[in-house]
């Protein structure tokens, strides 16, 4: 028993993430569709001991749906997102097509549930929520917990993120790499415009007039609309690290009211999302590799910002699952609060 779901753009990273956090939260569901594009089409794809074949996207797809995953790219969304919405389905949307609508909630079920506590499942109504960006989850499970206690009036994001956040095929092509360039080989550059092995580069979003990159853009952005603060300040630089699943962030905060680090530290071990890894005598603080494929976000480096006076000030080093917390999982989150 269950809803009725649909995942569109299976195939892709995000897609099989659906799937595997699906199954790994006994999500209860009535029916399951798998939709791809063509090309996919017909394929056969086996999920919890049943085959399934992957089936072409078209507006009637979403007929008796009740949810529909979304991760295709933000093109889709925009043209089959309001179709499934049309035919009565809640549409969670991974992509950055609806996420600064005004009408569409852009949630992180441990930072703004309220949100969506507008939309029902069972009203018949459709809606869309939006997924926020990956950087923006994974900073902001991390900061709302101490946003609550102290205020942040400004925030300085740096980013260090992974492959995944371009694809399957990013992934891919830095595993091609890393072969070719060790035999002493030319890498092959598809994907990205330059080499990404052994290299770090600016975040591959298109630049702006304003010279932020959107990948930047979207920090800045969500994070107003999720905290529902049009006055706190972000600043973000965003950059494309040889990682292959899980970004990394230094976040820097600036709060209206002091917040003393081992408060800090005790709030953080107490939020939900969150794990604390801040050893300071053996060296050991968050790193991609330890959350790949975890659930909850990393938080160490948990210190008083020098620079700032009276302990107003903060930074955090934090590393989460792209795939997973930063796309799949947030949106499942999201599809549970709606049973
Ligand atoms: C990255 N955040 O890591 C991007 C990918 O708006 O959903 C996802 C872009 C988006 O490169």
């Amino acid at each position: 028993d269950g809803p009725s779901l649909a995942v569109v753009g299976v195939t892709g990273a995000v897609g099989q993430e659906f799937l595997r956090v699906l199954s790994d939260r006994d999500f209860p569901y009535r029916s399951i569709q798998m939709l791809a594009s063509k090309r996919s089409a017909g394929k056969k794809l086996t999920f919890e001991d049943k085959e399934y074949v992957i089936e072409e996207l078209t507006p009637e797809s979403f007929d008796g749906v009740d949810i529909a995953l979304f991760s295709a790219g933000g093109s889709i969304s925009k043209q089959f997102g309001p179709i499934a919405v049309q035919r009565g389905s809640i549409v969670v949307d991974n992509s950055s097509a609806f996420r600064m609508d005004e009408k569409v909630p852009l949630v992180i079920p441990e930072v703004n549930p309220d949100a969506m506590a507008h939309i029902k499942l069972g009203s018949g109504k459709g809606a869309l929520i939006a997924n926020p960006n990956c950087s923006t989850i994974i900073c902001l499970v991390a900061a709302t917990p101490l946003h609550r206690h102290a205020k942040v009036l400004r925030m300085v994001v740096s980013t260090y993120q992974a492959a995944s956040g371009a694809g399957a095929a990013a992934m891919e092509e830095l595993l091609q790499q890393t072969r070719e360039v060790l035999e002493g080989k030319q890498p092959t550059c598809n994907i990205f415009k330059q080499q990404y092995a052994f290299n770090l580069f600016s975040h591959n979003a298109p630049v702006l007039s304003n010279g932020y990159n959107e990948e930047e853009m979207k920090l800045v952005k969500e994070t107003r609309k999720i905290w529902n603060d049009p006055n706190v300040k972000v600043t973000a630089t965003c950059i494309r690290v040889p990682v292959m699943r899980a970004h990394a962030e230094s976040v820097n905060l600036q709060f209206e009211k002091p917040l003393d680090e081992d408060i800090a530290r005790d709030i953080l071990k107490r939020a939900a999302g969150v794990v604390v890894v801040d050893d300071r005598v053996s060296n050991r603080f968050p790193t991609p590799l330890e959350v790949s494929s975890k659930d909850d976000v990393a938080v160490g480096r948990i210190r008083t910002d020098l620079s700032q006076d009276g302990d107003h000030g903060l930074d955090i080093f934090v590393c989460g699952d792209q795939i997973r917390k930063g796309a799949a999982l947030n949106a499942i989150q999201i599809a549970e609060m709606l049973l």
